[in-house]
């Protein structure tokens, strides 16, 4: 094809899947920052947005514009890293695309068409912030949110929220479940399925919520089984890490990548959102539970693990990071894909050991700031006895 206007956006779009990615300086951050976000609306396949025919499209228009890349589901398959990624439309409506590189921090390249997921939901609108989780039973998991109209509100703005869940073993044919229900809860996003079975069951962090946005009287990530992964249904939901007053999951909190494996416990990388006078605020969090309890913290850092930073604080919902995917490489090396104000995606890195060790020896929410300054004299204090036996 001979058109100067595609021959230009190709050789752009080509320079910027080529770049290279490098690590900023190494702060003493547990997670270390990578400086170029590895998928962008950018990335996005030229076919995808313009019509190629000179015919129709005289001026190389887009017609299917694409308006942000965020919150991907991440899995290392047959040797690449693959990213779920939502991909939303001018349109607003998301929908769900692989991108796959060789390396975890740079190159990832959308296969040639978006997932195309079976439409088993009439009432479905919208779908998104696919969390992959590979299962003990040989599956690839998908589990996402899936958005309907509120067709008891006469609100035209009024949403309902479930799980949806699909399977897969090469990310390119889709086996749509049943969605997930819980009785006990209205609303339902951030619903993660754990890689293991749990007393024989398949097992869900959920996140209870009474309306679309507000988390009303769920306290927090939730935690309950199901027998039946096809149509499955939490019937119980015991909480995990809960929501608490003036802390950063004061407003709600919600499970991210499916959790890691240590030796010590399984580690969460979760988001905990608080109101400010300028709007919610999103930031990720860490915390563990037993290896034979997955549904019990047994380690739960205070503060944040990682907060919006600079130009990750502007986008379409500003002040937010938002992560559901991670890998842990062959190596140990833990790779955090996070998504920057609903717009673009980032990936941040760690070892699995600094990983651990941030989680089981940072001290826990003091709660009170009286409490918060006695904590850290304490440490002040055992330093300065460091340093005159040192003299
Ligand atoms: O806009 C920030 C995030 O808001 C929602 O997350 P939560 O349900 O925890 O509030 C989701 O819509 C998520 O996609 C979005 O990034």
């Amino acid at each position: 094809m001979s058109r100067p206007e595609f021959d230009v956006l190709a050789a752009q779009q080509q320079a910027l899947l080529t770049a290279p990615n490098r690590a900023l300086t190494p702060s003493r951050e547990v997670l270390t920052r990578w400086a170029n976000p590895v998928l962008t609306r950018d990335h996005i396949p030229l076919t995808w947005i313009y019509d190629f025919d000179p015919v129709s499209n005289p001026a190389f228009l887009p017609r299917l514009g694409v308006n942000s890349v965020f919150n991907s589901g991440a899995i290392k398959l047959g040797g690449d890293y693959c990213l779920v990624a939502r991909v939303e439309g001018v349109d607003r409506k998301s929908f769900f695309a692989v991108a796959r590189s060789p390396r975890p921090t740079e190159g990832f390249v959308f296969d040639e068409y978006p997932v195309r997921l079976p439409d088993t939901v009439p009432d479905e609108v919208d779908v998104y912030d696919m969390r992959l989780t590979a299962h003990q039973d040989g599956w690839i998991y998908g589990v996402f949110c899936s958005e309907a109209k509120d067709r008891d509100d006469p609100d035209i703005s009024a949403a309902v929220a479930t799980a949806g869940l699909v399977r897969t073993r090469d990310l390119v044919n889709w086996e749509r479940l049943d969605n997930i229900l819980t009785p006990n809860s209205p609303q339902q996003r951030n619903v993660v399925l754990h890689p293991e079975f749990v007393q024989g069951k398949y097992a869900f962090y959920t996140r209870p919520m009474d309306g679309f946005i507000g988390a009303g009287s769920g306290g927090g990530i939730g935690f309950g089984l199901a027998s039946d992964i096809s149509h499955a249904v939490v019937e119980a939901e015991r909480l995990t890490s809960k929501r608490r007053f003036h802390t950063i999951t004061e407003a709600k909190n919600g499970a991210g990548a499916p959790p890691i494996r240590s030796n010590r416990g399984w580690l969460h990388v979760a988001h905990g959102v608080r109101m400010t006078a300028d709007g919610l605020r999103y930031v990720l969090y860490a915390f563990a539970t037993a290896l034979d309890d997955p549904g019990r913290v047994i380690a739960e850092p205070g503060g944040y693990l990682l907060a919006p930073m600079g130009r990750e604080r502007v986008g379409d919902v500003g002040n937010v990071v938002f992560s559901n995917g991670a890998i842990v490489d062959d190596d140990a090396v833990c790779y955090v894909y996070y998504a920057s104000s609903d717009t673009r995606m980032h990936v941040a890195s760690t070892s699995l050991t600094n990983l651990e060790d941030y989680v089981f020896a940072t001290p826990p929410d003091a709660v009170r700031s009286a409490d918060s300054v006695a904590q850290r004299a304490a440490m002040i204090r055992r330093n300065l006895e460091i340093l005159s036996s040192d003299s």
